[in-house]
Formats: structure tokens, sequence, C-alpha cells
């Protein structure tokens, strides 16, 4: 929890007055709601985009105004999270459900900085299951064509029933083991029907700050 909390406060550390800003989901990412909070408290002024229902509710909790979506022209800063991350930068998320609206206000936004501990730090990709998010019509059937990419592809559940995404839809988690050409597959993906976006996030991050076990922190720039 230690090395997520100094990754997550730390990339506090580039939020400036004015801005408005895109808040990540996960655990990693709380640290970065709870400091941006305190900052809050001390003066600082921002307006903040949520990426989920649970990161609205936190955001709440720690006093930070937000803003929708659909009002924004564009966000000066997105701090996310991450399930893997490459030496190229390329990402795994949705671990958290969230990935269609982490990767819509990703898109909008100047800088994206990821906040992640050393431990997903990865030299391929595809060892967490990379999740899916589908439409819930023949979602059977958009399985097996995922599957024929050469991955097992399970339904995410919430107890014995579908998980159901913010935004209505269903989560599959694809297990490729290893994914070496993640800029092809994000495509391969995405060109199936029935499937609305992945957790491949490809050229998208400008900066990465790792929470090491030892205490330190690195941004990777
Ligand atoms: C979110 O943060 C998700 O995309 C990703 O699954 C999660 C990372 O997990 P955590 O910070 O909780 O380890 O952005």
């Amino acid at each position: 929890m230690e090395s997520k909390k100094i990754a997550g406060e730390r990339a506090v550390d580039y939020v400036r007055d004015g801005m408005i800003v895109g808040l990540g989901t996960g655990s990693t990412v709380y640290w970065t709601l709870s400091r941006l909070g305190e900052k809050i408290k001390q003066g600082l002024s921002i307006q903040a985009v949520a990426t989920s229902v649970q990161t609205e509710s936190l955001a709440k909790e720690f006093g930070i105004a937000l803003i929708p979506f659909s009002k924004v022209e564009s966000i000066d800063l997105t701090i996310d999270g991450a399930d893997e991350v490459d030496p190229e930068w390329n990402l795994v998320k949705g671990g958290g459900g969230a990935l269609l609206r982490e990767k819509i206000v990703a898109d909008a936004s100047k800088r994206l900085i990821i906040v992640a501990d050393e431990s997903k730090l990865v030299r391929h990709l595809g060892k967490f299951p990379l999740p899916v998010e589908v439409v819930k019509f023949g979602f059977e059937w958009t399985m097996r064509r995922l599957s024929g990419l050469g991955c097992s592809v399970k339904p995410r559940l919430s107890g014995d029933n579908p998980f159901v995404t913010d935004n209505g839809n269903f989560i599959v988690d694809c297990s490729f083991e290893s994914i070496v050409r993640p800029r092809e597959l994000h495509r391969e993906i995405n060109d199936i029907p029935g499937v609305i976006d992945n957790g491949l996030f490809i050229d998208r991050a400008s900066r990465v700050i790792v929470g090491c076990q030892d205490g330190t922190v690195k941004e990777l720039n």
C-alpha cells in the first residue's frame, strides 16, 4: 500500500491552480484524490472530471469539485492507474472495470500521468488478463470471436452475476499470456463487432510515476 501511496501522492505535484484534472480509478489513484483533498483545503483551486462512479464518490468525500465531462473542452492533466506498464509505456488498464471512461478522458487530456507500484512494470504486457468492454447483445458470440485471436476469454462476474460497467455494458477478460504486438492487437480486438473498447492504452502516457518498495519514487519521463 505504501508504494502506491507515494506514487499517487507524487502526481499531485503536477497539479496547478485553475486546472481541469481528470481523475482515474483504482487504489493507487485513491492516494492522489486524498492528497488533492488536502491541497484543496490549503487553497488549491481545480475542477475535476471523474472516470467512474467510484471515483465520483471518493472525490465528493475529499471535497474535490466535479464538473461533468460534457461541460469541458479539454482536460489539462489526467492522473490514473494501470494494471501493467511495458517499457514503451503501453498499458493494460481496466482491472477496475472503468477502461472506457478512462480512455475517453485520457483522449481528451493534454497530459496523462500514470501512477503505479513497481509490480506493474513488465517486459511484455499480457500476464494480467486484458479487459474488453462489450455490449450485452450477443456477447457470447463476441467472446468466441475474441478467443479466435488466441486467448482464453472469461466473462467478468460480480458475485454470481455478470459485472456491469458504469456504462451498462459487460467486461470480458482475455488471457493472452504475452502480448508482443499491443498496437496491432488493439486494432484487431476493436474490429470485432460487439466490442466497445479494450484495456490496451497505446502511446497515451506522458509520464509514469512508480512507487518502490524501498520508499523511493521513480519518475519515468
Ligand atoms: C484503473 O486503475 C484501472 O484501469 C486499473 O485497473 C487500475 C489499477 O489498479 P490499482 O491502482 O488499483 O492497482 O485505472
